[in-house]
């Protein structure tokens, strides 16, 4: 027999022995776009305790849509290793070293390993603040998405973390946070949040890697972000960036944190 309240105690039961499991874990992230996925899967599988907070009813920020709703995307030769070799996406050769994929294979794809990997994605939340201890970001402090977007007064709940992750594409959402609460404390020029210049490709893909940093004690910043903290060009529809990007991050806190 189908009782709903056998149904509705499952779903709560299930739910609840994660979200309290995971309220201390390795490493936290915020944005389940490609840079934050690909960041996850590399942390999950060398064994960490990773979540992802997703403030959309769906995972894949800005990759499901491709270029202007078209769905593919491009990425170049040096992203191949991971999305084809590592991850499984079927990538097709268009030329001078660009390779296309479907931009929806590629988000589930993604998304798919990085779960069968050990990450716990939890959608339809978002990172509204951080916590800070000794001038180091120690936690991440979520809300249902639904709070926001009506503007209810509603206190949130907090999960601790070794190392948390901005992964939230163009808005750099949880670096402008930590700049509007602690002051020009990240480690760029001004010690704020530069922000994104205009679209430049070649520029924003050279210069990705080397934004993929730990932007204050802490927290680090990967994906579009990078670019956004660093006042770099995005890029459009082009992912090697986010992909390179998101490995980088998943490489960088794994030597941090098991120092
Ligand atoms: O925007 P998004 O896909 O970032 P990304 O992984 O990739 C960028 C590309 O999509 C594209 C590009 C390619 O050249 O430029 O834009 O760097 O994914 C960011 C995700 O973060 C979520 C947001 O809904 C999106 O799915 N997000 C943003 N702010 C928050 C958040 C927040 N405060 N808490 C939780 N999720």
């Amino acid at each position: 027999m189908l009782d709903e309240v056998v149904i509705s105690r499952a779903i709560t039961e299930s739910f609840m022995k994660v979200f309290m499991d995971y309220m201390d874990v390795d490493v936290a992230i915020a944005g389940a776009g490609p840079a934050g996925l690909v960041c996850a899967y590399y942390l999950a599988r060398a064994g960490k305790k990773v979540a992802v907070y997703e403030r959309h009813l769906k995972v894949g920020g800005g990759m499901p849509g491709g270029g202007m709703m078209f769905n593919r995307i491009v990425i170049q030769d040096e992203a191949r290793p991971i999305l084809q070799g590592e991850i499984g996406v079927d990538i097709e050769s268009y030329k001078d070293g660009m390779y296309i994929a479907d931009s929806v294979e590629a988000i589930a794809t993604i998304t798919s390993k990085a779960i069968k990997a050990g990450v716990k994605i939890f959608n339809l939340m978002s990172v509204e603040d951080v916590m800070i201890r000794e001038n180091k970001v120690s936690g991440v402090v979520l809300n249902w998405s639904s709070v926001g977007w009506s503007k209810l007064h509603v206190d949130p709940l907090c999960v601790r973390a070794k190392a948390v992750v901005d992964a939230t594409g163009h808005d750099t959402e949880v670096c402008k946070i930590v700049e509007r609460k602690s002051g020009p404390v990240l480690n760029t020029k001004t010690g704020g949040v530069l922000g994104e210049k205009s679209m430049w490709a070649e520029v924003g893909e050279g210069v990705i890697m080397d934004n993929t940093k730990e932007v204050y004690p802490g927290l680090y910043v990967c994906g579009m972000a990078s670019n956004g903290v660093y006042g770099s060009p995005r890029m459009g529809a082009i992912f090697g960036g986010m992909i390179l990007s998101g490995k980088k991050a998943a490489t960088l806190i794994l030597q941090n944190i098991s120092r």
